[in-house]
C-alpha cells in the first residue's frame, strides 16, 4: 500500500508558484487522522494578495476580448477535466476535510453541474434590444464583465462552492484572485490546477492566494484602496462577512456574501413523520452539520412533537458515524478550530434542555464511546451527534448558528407561531416545512424570511442552478448559481443610439396620439 503523501502547496500568481512563505507555513492535516499532514501550505501575505490582483488586472482585458462562446468552450473543457479527475479530487476532499467519500463525489459532481450550466451561457450572455420612444433611435443593453474579482471561500465545500464563483466569473470575462481556506489548501490547489489546465487559461486570468485571514483582509483592503479589485465574493461566517461588507461598502462596492444560517424545519401536524425524521437526520448531521444550509432547529407542532422527537432520537442513535472513507452519515469535524468552536456551543446547553441522540456529548473517545462508531476515535476530530430538545426562544442554541452536529427541537401551536419562531434568529438562508397541505406550504413560503424554502425536503442540498443565497444575517441579498449569479459578475451597460440625423430629446421630442375620451358604446 502506498503511504499517503504530504504535498507542498503555494500561491500561484500569473502562472508562477510562490517560492517563499512570507506568511509562514501551515500544516493542513487530515481531520480523521490528525497525525497525517496532507499539505505543507506555504502562506503568502498581503503583498502576495496585491501581486495577484495586479496580475489579474493586467490579464483581464485580453481575457474579456476572447469571445464569450470561446470562453464557454473553456468552461466545457474544465467540466470534462474535473469529471475525468473526479475520484482523485473526491479522495482529496475526504482526506483534507473529512467529508464522507460518497458526499465528496457529490461535491465534485456539483462543479461539473456548474460547468454544464455555464458552458451554454457563453452562447447566451444575452443583452436586449429595447424600443425607443423616438423614431430612428435604437436602445440596447450589454453585459460587461466587472473586472477583477476576488473570491474568498470556506473549506466545508472546498471545491464546489468555489466553483460557483470561479466558473461564472471567468465565463463573464473577469479575471480572478481566489483565496481558499488554509485548512483546505490542497483541495484549493487541485481545483486551481484543473481550472487553469482544463480552461487553457492565460497566465494571470486565475490566481491562487494561500494566506491566513488577517493577511487576506489586509491584502484586500490595500487592493480596494488602490483600485485593483472590482468585486468581492465571500462565503464564510456572518462576523467576517459583516467586516467584508463594511470594507467593500467604503469603496462603493457590494460584495457577494454567502454567510451563516440557522435554518429551521417546521414539522406540521399533517407531516409524514418518518420522512421528516429522515430529512432532519440528513439536514442536521450530514457533513457533520457543517453546511451553511444545515438544519438548526426543528419546530414541531405540539400534537406531533413527542412522536417526532422519540423517532428522531432513535434514528440518530442508530446513525453511522466514523471514518469518512466508509458509509457514514458524517466523519470528523473540518479542522481543530471548528472542533474547539463546536465545544463552546455545547456550553450553551442549559438544565431546562433535554439532550438526546447519542451515548454522550462532546468528543467521541474510548472513555466517551458512541455505539456503532467505526474507526479510531482517538485519531481524529470526532464528535457525538447532539439533539437538544426543550429549546426556548431566548436560548443561545435557538438564536445562534451552531456549526456542527447539533440540532435543536422546539414546539409550536399554530403556523403563525411556527413562522415567527423560524424567523426569530434573524438569519435567512434556507428553511423547510413538512406538510401534506398546500395551504400550509404556501403560507410558510410567504411568511419565512429565508432565500430558500424546501417543502418535504432537507434544508440542505440545493441544486446548482437555482438561486442560492440568503437575507438578514445570512447575506446581503446577493444570489449565486444559475442565471442569477450573472448579476454579480457583470454590469449592465445601456446604449442609446440615435441615427435620425438631428438631436431628439427624450421626454420632450416625443409624438403623442390623441385619444377620443368622450367615446362611449351605444345601446
Ligand atoms: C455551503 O455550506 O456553503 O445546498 C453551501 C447545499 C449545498 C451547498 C452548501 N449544495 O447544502
Amino acid at each position: 500500500m502506498r503511504l499517503p503523501m504530504t504535498r507542498r502547496v503555494a500561491s500561484v500568481v500569473s502562472g508562477q508558484p510562490a517560492t517563499a512563505a512570507p506568511g509562514g507555513r501551515f500544516p493542513s492535516v487530515n481531520p480523521a487522522r490528525t497525525s497525517e499532514v496532507v499539505a505543507d501550505v506555504w502562506l503568502g501575505d498581503a503583498e502576495v494578495f496585491a501581486d495577484a490582483a495586479r496580475a489579474a488586472r493586467a490579464a483581464q482585458p485580453a481575457w474579456a476580448d476572447i469571445p464569450a462562446p470561446v470562453r464557454g468552450r473553456a468552461i466545457a473543457h474544465i467540466g470534462r477535466l474535473v469529471e475525468a479527475n473526479a475520484e482523485p479530487l473526491a479522495r482529496l476532499v475526504t482526506r483534507e476535510v473529512g467529508k464522507p467519500y460518497a458526499e465528496a463525489l457529490g461535491e465534485v459532481r456539483e462543479i461539473v453541474d456548474t460547468c454544464d450550466f455555464f458552458l451554454g451561457e457563453g452562447r447566451r450572455l444575452y443583452g436586449q434590444t429595447v424600443p425607443s420612444e423616438m423614431p430612428d433611435k435604437q436602445l440596447l443593453t450589454f453585459r460587461n464583465p466587472v473586472g477583477v474579482v476576488s473570491v474568498i471561500t470556506a473549506g466545508n465545500f472546498p471545491v464546489a462552492v468555489p466553483s460557483w464563483y470561479l466558473i461564472p466569473a471567468l465565463l463573464c470575462g473577469n479575471s480572478v484572485v481566489w483565496k481558499p481556506a488554509e485548512y483546505a489548501a490542497a483541495c484549493g490547489h487541485a481545483l486551481f490546477e484543473l481550472i487553469a489546465h482544463g480552461g487553457g487559461l492565460p497566465d494571470g486570468v486565475l490566481n491562487l492566494v494561500l494566506a491566513d485571514g488577517d493577511a487576506t483582509y489586509d491584502g484586500l483592503s490595500r487592493c480596494l484602496a488602490e483600485g485593483l479589485v472590482d468585486k468581492v465574493g465571500f462565503t464564510g461566517s456572518t462576523a467576517v462577512g459583516t467586516r467584508i461588507g463594511e470594507l467593500t461598502g467604503r469603496h462603493l462596492q457590494s460584495a457577494c456574501l454567502e454567510l451563516g444560517g440557522k435554518n429551521p424545519m417546521v414539522v406540521t401536524a399533517s407531516a409524514d413523520i418518518d420522512l421528516a425524521v429522515e430529512a432532519a437526520m440528513f439536514a442536521g448531521f450530514g457533513t457533520a452539520g457543517q453546511r451553511c444550509t444545515s438544519l438548526g432547529t426543528v419546530i414541531a407542532h405540539e400534537s406531533v412533537h413527542d412522536k417526532f422527537l422519540a423517532r428522531f432520537d432513535a434514528a440518530v442513535r442508530q446513525m453511522p458515524v466514523g471514518d469518512p472513507s466508509g458509509a457514514v452519515v458524517y466523519g470528523p469535524l473540518l479542522d481543530q478550530r471548528f472542533a474547539a468552536r463546536f465545544e463552546s456551543y455545547l456550553d450553551w446547553i442549559r438544565p431546562h434542555h433535554q439532550v438526546l441522540g447519542s451515548t454522550a456529548t462532546g468528543r467521541i473517545t474510548p472513555e466517551r464511546p458512541r455505539a456503532g462508531f467505526s474507526g479510531d476515535p482517538d485519531a481524529g476530530l470526532y464528535y457525538h451527534p447532539t439533539i437538544v430538545a426543550g429549546l426556548r426562544a431566548d436560548d443561545a442554541i435557538f438564536l445562534e448558528e451552531t456549526f456542527g452536529p447539533i440540532v435543536g427541537v422546539t414546539a409550536y401551536r399554530d403556523l403563525g407561531e411556527a413562522i415567527r419562531l423560524a424567523n426569530l434568529p434573524g438569519y435567512g438562508l434556507s428553511s423547510s416545512i413538512y406538510t401534506s397541505g398546500p395551504a400550509e406550504a404556501f403560507a410558510f413560503r410567504r411568511g419565512i424570511g429565508a432565500g430558500m424554502v424546501s417543502v418535504n425536503n432537507s434544508t440542505s442540498g440545493a441544486e446548482a442552478h437555482l438561486p442560492f443565497g440568503g437575507n438578514g444575517r445570512s447575506g446581503n441579498g446577493s444570489r449565486q448559481s444559475g442565471i442569477w449569479v450573472l448579476e454579480q459578475f457583470t454590469r449592465w451597460q445601456s446604449v442609446n443610439w440615435d441615427y435620425s440625423g438631428h438631436l431628439q430629446k427624450a421626454q420632450m421630442d416625443v409624438a403623442e396620439l390623441t385619444p377620443d375620451e368622450s367615446f362611449r358604446l351605444g345601446g
